[in-house]
């Protein structure tokens, strides 16, 4: 490295230094990483009291709030969530369907970011750790990936592998991302891309919609790898053919939708603004 370039180098970032928020702001996530952004979990949760033990056991300790979208549940879903976490929130959706408990628990989020995991078993919460990384680091939206290289997943029939892969084509076809998995309830973004999202659809077809907006609005969209287990107990609520097909017509009428307006970063400086020092 030339002598000019190392001076250059050196130089404290005076401009970022004076964004910087103050040191009482950060929370430690391990001993190599403390960030200033607050984190919300968000769970739409619909019968599934025998799964929440679970789930919230894999909940990392630094989160700053949990979310829980009871969805009509006609078992102890709230009673277990309060025993659980009793500074937990819980919101009751008045609609139906997991894109409207998704919705409703977005909106009643604190956090700057926000992370949306499934309360079935099948998400590990200890990988909100990289989904947070990745946002800190620059990307605006983060998508869980079962394909990506270490990620996996015990719950993929052959069916549902190939109908995920044949809409996941598409969408890389026609709006031209490189997305690696589409259908999967495992995702974080900032909690000011939300007039992005703009959520209004009901069903499973609500991680379709954000993947597909993201791109159109050009968000700088991340992959992680993402390990999906098969849901530790009850049923699943999803229906391939039905749900399969309504993704489809969503792929089909997100074309003709207006590409929403991106809010930019704020002033404060997270290493997404850094501008790297040459
Ligand atoms: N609040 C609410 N939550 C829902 C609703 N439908 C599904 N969920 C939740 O959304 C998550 C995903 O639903 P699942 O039934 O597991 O669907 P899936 O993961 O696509 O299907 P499987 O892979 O078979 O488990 C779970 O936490 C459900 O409890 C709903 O109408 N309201
Ligand atoms: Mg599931």
């Amino acid at each position: 490295m030339s002598p000019e370039i190392t001076k250059h180098t050196m130089k404290p970032q005076i401009s970022t230094l004076r964004h910087m928020p103050t040191f009482d702001r950060y929370t430690p996530l391990t001993p190599n990483l403390a960030i200033s952004p607050t984190v919300s979990v968000v769970i739409p949760a619909m019968n599934e009291a025998e799964n929440l033990p679970h789930v919230f056991a894999t909940l990392p300790h630094w989160i700053h709030e949990i979310v829980l979208v009871d969805g009509h549940s006609t078992d102890d879903t709230v009673a277990v969530a309060r025993r659980l976490r009793p500074g937990i929130r819980i919101v009751q959706q008045r609609g139906k369907g997991k894109g409207d408990a998704l919705a409703a628990g977005f909106a009643a989020c604190t956090g700057d970011i926000i992370v949306m995991i499934d309360a079935d078993g099948s998400t590990d919460g200890r990988e909100i750790i990289q989904f947070v990384g990745a946002l800190v680091t620059g990307a605006d939206f983060v998508k869980g990936s079962r394909y990506a290289s270490g990620g996996g997943s015990d719950d993929l029939t052959f069916s549902r592998r190939l109908g995920n892969s044949i809409l996941r084509g598409l969408v890389n076809k026609i709006y031209g991302t490189k997305y690696t998995d589409l259908c999967y309830g495992y995702n974080a973004f900032w909690a000011r891309h939300l007039d992005v999202l703009d959520l209004d659809c009901d069903g499973f077809e609500v991680e379709t919609v954000m993947n597909i907006r993201a791109a159109k609005a050009g968000l700088k969209v991340h992959e992680v790898p993402s390990r999906e287990r098969s849901r530790i107990h009850g049923e699943s609520n999803l229906r391939a053919v039905r749900d399969g097909w309504r993704v489809l017509k969503t792929i089909m009428r997100e074309w003709r939708r207006p590409v929403p307006q991106v809010r930019h970063e704020p002033a404060t400086a997270t290493p997404a603004a850094d501008q790297g020092a040459a």
